[in-house]
């Protein structure tokens, strides 16, 4: 039995620097696997501290938090610098690390747009006007014209006479 455990969901997510750690230093893992329905059932989620996965055990240790365990790990198998000097500077290089996954995961999870998809969705859709069929052929861009035009009060003003009464340029088009 490998003496460390992983509980997580079935994603590569918060634990995958964790799991190339233990497999790049020669280490095996059990994993732990939680789907949503067993995670929705409560009991778990009330078991674990900050109610969140993942959770990482080694024999009796149990860690939450996945810098926590990273850390741990790097302490244990010489990964975390030579000195306290070395150990400040791969803490700041870290927290740094957290701070941009921080920022992936609201673009991923959160309703995310900057005025550089307005300006990116004007053009698209000045194309489309152009040579309608223009985009059929790249799906992830016609989905994301599909998103952002149906977002409730943009849907509104491009159907408004605001928006279909005016040209896209001075040649008259519409
Ligand atoms: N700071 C924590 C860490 O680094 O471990 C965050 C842990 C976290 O956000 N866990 C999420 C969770 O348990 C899953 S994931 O974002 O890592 O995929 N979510 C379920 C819940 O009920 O909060």
């Amino acid at each position: 039995m490998p003496p460390y455990t992983i509980t997580y969901f079935p994603v590569r997510g918060r634990c995958e620097a964790t799991r190339m750690l233990l497999a790049d230093q020669g280490q095996d893992w059990k994993e732990d696997v939680v789907t949503m329905d067993m995670w929705m059932k409560g009991d778990l989620k009330a078991s674990c501290l900050y109610g969140q996965l993942p959770k990482f055990t080694d024999g009796d240790l149990t860690l939450y938090q996945s810098n926590a365990i990273l850390r741990y790990l790097g302490r244990k198998y010489g990964l975390y610098g030579k000195d306290d000097r070395e150990q400040a500077l791969l803490d700041v290089a870290n927290d740094g690390l957290e701070d941009l996954r921080r920022k992936y995961l609201g673009l991923i999870y959160q309703n995310y747009i900057s005025f550089a998809d307005y300006n990116l969705l004007d053009l698209l859709l000045v194309h489309q006007t152009l040579a309608p069929q223009c985009v059929d052929d790249f799906p992830l861009l016609s989905a994301y014209v599909a998103r952002l035009s149906s977002r409730p009060k943009l849907k509104a003003f491009l159907a408004s006479p605001q928006h279909t009464g005016l040209p896209i340029n001075g040649n008259g088009k519409q």
